[in-house]
Parts: structure tokens; C-alpha cells; sequence
């Protein structure tokens, strides 16, 4: 939620709900005025689409025509809020689409999908027609924190998403159809991931402790004059 890295072009996840759009329009009128091709993205949920800061950001970025592109990712829940007793339209594509823009939509579950929307919405507001979105679902698999009970969960819920709505069982039934990896491949990738966090923990466990002056080592960002 806290992640930046201006040198790679994240301005800032924040702890705000719906901060992120208002943030991407500014940078996308930037981006328009520089004329240099580049494209703002914002990340909204379910949740975060509901507030005002997120409408005004839509409705800025068509009046301006700036290249914006918002995802919309729905999981069903805001915290421990269900979609149903939230959100008064459950059409969310439309009733972003009636802001004045395309939203491209996608099987959440579906990498390949998710690929191919996100490369239409990015497509259309590079070549100066003002923003687009992406709309993807995709249900949380686990509580909003951890530790959280879920105990608002409906009966069979987590079973049914994790058998059925499962991306990486996706991926690798599109694998099995295109032949690109194999079982094999793929097993021996997730055999290497596996390594690589144990061994982390391992080299994490066995390292020396933090000196206090290393406590805020990478935790703050230093915003320098950028071009
Ligand atoms: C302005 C504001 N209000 C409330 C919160 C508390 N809060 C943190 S996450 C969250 C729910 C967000 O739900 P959603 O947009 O669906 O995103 P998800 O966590 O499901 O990806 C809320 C209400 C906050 N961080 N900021
Ligand atoms: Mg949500």
C-alpha cells in the first residue's frame, strides 16, 4: 500500500482510499503537456470507487482528455463489506463508462486477459483519446489483515475461489494449451520461487540485528529535483 519508486514511474501507492486517482490525472496532464507519450495508471477497488475523490479524478481526466488509464479491480469486499451492501449500481463497467470513457474488461482470474484489456486501455489514451478503463474481477482469497476471522464469509466461499477462480491454475491451463511451458517447466519454476523465499527467511533469520540508524534505511523516499 506504501510502495514508491519515482525511477521506475510509481509515484505512490497511499494509505488514502481512491488518493491514487486525483494523483495519476495530474501526472497524465503532465504527461499530455510534455507530449512525451507517457500513460498515468491508477488502481481503485470496489471500495475505493465510491469515493468522491475517484468520480472527480474520472470526470477531470475526460474534461481534460488526458492520457489516464483507471483499473478497476472488484474482490468483492471493502475491509469486511460485501460489493452488495456497498455499492448501489453493481454494473460497475457502465457506470464508469458513463463518466465518458472505454473500459476494457477482463477475467481477473485471467492473466492473458488482464494483459490484453490493460494493452487497449493503454493503447487508446497514448493516442490522445483521453482515458480509458480496465475492469477485472478477481475475489480476495484471504482476510483484510492478517489474522481477520472473516467470519462474514459465506459458506463454501474461499473453497469455491480457490477451485475455481484460481489465476495460477488458469495460467497453467493456458500453458497446457498453447505449449509454450510445460508441467515440468512450470513445476521447476515454482520449485525455484519456493527456494528463493525460504532461503530468504533463512539469510533474514541468520542476519545481524539493525543498528538504529538503519531502522528508517529505505523506508522513506527522497524526493529530489527530477527533470
Ligand atoms: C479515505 C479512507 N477511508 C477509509 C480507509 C480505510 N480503508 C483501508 S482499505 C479500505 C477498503 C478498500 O476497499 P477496496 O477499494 O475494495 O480495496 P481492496 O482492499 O478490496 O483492494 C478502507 C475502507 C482509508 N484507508 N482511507
Ligand atoms: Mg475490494
Amino acid at each position: 500500500m506504501h510502495v514508491a519508486d519515482i525511477d521506475k514511474g510509481i509515484l505512490g501507492a497511499n494509505g488514502i482510499v481512491a488518493g491514487g486517482p486525483p494523483i495519476s490525472v495530474g501526472s497524465a496532464l503532465a504527461a499530455k503537456i510534455r507530449k512525451n507519450g507517457k500513460v498515468a495508471v491508477s488502481f481503485s477497488g470496489d471500495g475505493s470507487v465510491n469515493q468522491g475523490t475517484c468520480f472527480e479524478a474520472m470526470n477531470m481526466a475526460v474534461v481534460l482528455q488526458v492520457p489516464a488509464v483507471f483499473v478497476i479491480e472488484n474482490n468483492y469486499y471493502s475491509e469486511h463489506t460485501h460489493i452488495d451492501y456497498a455499492v448501489g449500481c453493481n454494473d460497475l463497467k457502465a457506470r464508469t463508462e458513463a463518466f465518458g470513457f472505454p473500459v476494457f474488461v477482463a477475467d481477473g482470474a485471467d492473466f492473458f486477459a488482464v494483459y490484453e484489456a490493460a494493452g487497449k486501455a493503454i493503447a487508446h489514451a497514448r493516442a490522445g483519446n483521453g482515458p480509458a478503463g480496465v475492469f477485472a474481477e478477481q475475489g480476495r482469497y484471504h482476510g483484510h489483515f492478517v489474522g481477520d476471522p472473516q467470519a462474514y464469509r459465506g459458506e463454501g466461499e474461499l473453497e469455491n475461489l480457490r477451485e475455481n477462480h484460481d489465476p495460477l491454475k488458469v495460467f497453467r491451463q493456458h500453458m497446457a494449451t498453447s505449449g509454450d511451458l510445460s508441467e515440468a517447466e512450470l513445476d521447476a519454476i515454482d520449485a525455484e520461487v519456493m527456494a528463493e523465499i525460504e532461503q530468504s527467511v533463512v539469510d533474514a533469520k541468520a542476519a545481524a540485528r539493525p543498528t538504529p540508524e538503519q531502522v528508517t534505511a529505505d523506508v522513506y523516499i527522497q524526493y529530489g529535483a527530477t527533470a
